[in-house]
């Protein structure tokens, strides 16, 4: 029975990482980790390219765009919307959400959601190297599997 999964070797992928500048004392942290586990797992420096646009909302635009582009194997979504601070989390946190896996299943290519959506700057401080992992991290590692699981599977239905 084939049994497929995409490795975690990096070498040689080209990845851009959207990164919202809302609430920057988290998302800072979510890139550095992101950074540091893809440079770990084998990408170059110049391999990396970082995107910023202002909030949340705005980050599946700028995967979109990223992924058409055709110069990515995958592209990581980061950003941070904490309910204390907005009546419209919900809007935020959900259009983040749906734009983000819309534009990875309208394009296919891997485009990651390492969006925190939490109740409280703890829980999010708890998520980016704190008490609960690094979603940085995890988005990183995420993202080369998945890129890693396509060429996979595009190598086994060309024969
Ligand atoms: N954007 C975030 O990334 N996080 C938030 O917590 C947040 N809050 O609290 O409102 C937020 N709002 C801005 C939003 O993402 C857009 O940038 C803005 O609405 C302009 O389109």
């Amino acid at each position: 029975m084939p049994e497929l999964i995409g490795d975690a070797d990096g070498t040689g992928l080209r990845i851009c990482v959207v990164v919202a500048r809302w609430n920057s004392f988290v998302t800072q942290k979510l890139l550095d980790g992101a950074v540091s586990e893809l440079r770990k797992r084998g990408l170059d420096e110049a391999a990396i390219t970082v995107v910023w646009v202002p909030g949340a909302f705005e980050v599946p635009t700028a995967a979109k765009w990223a992924a058409e582009g055709g110069a990515f194997d995958a592209v990581i979504c980061l950003g941070a919307v904490i309910r204390g601070e907005t009546a419209h989390f919900e809007y935020v946190a959900g259009g983040a959400a749906e734009g983000i896996l819309r534009v990875s299943q309208d394009t296919g290519v891997p485009v990651i959601f390492g969006v925190l959506t939490v109740d409280s700057v703890e829980q999010a401080m708890a998520r980016c190297g704190g008490k609960d992992g690094h979603k940085g991290e995890e988005a990183a590692q995420a993202a080369i599997e998945m890129t890693n699981l396509r060429r996979l599977l595009r190598e086994t239905s060309s024969g």
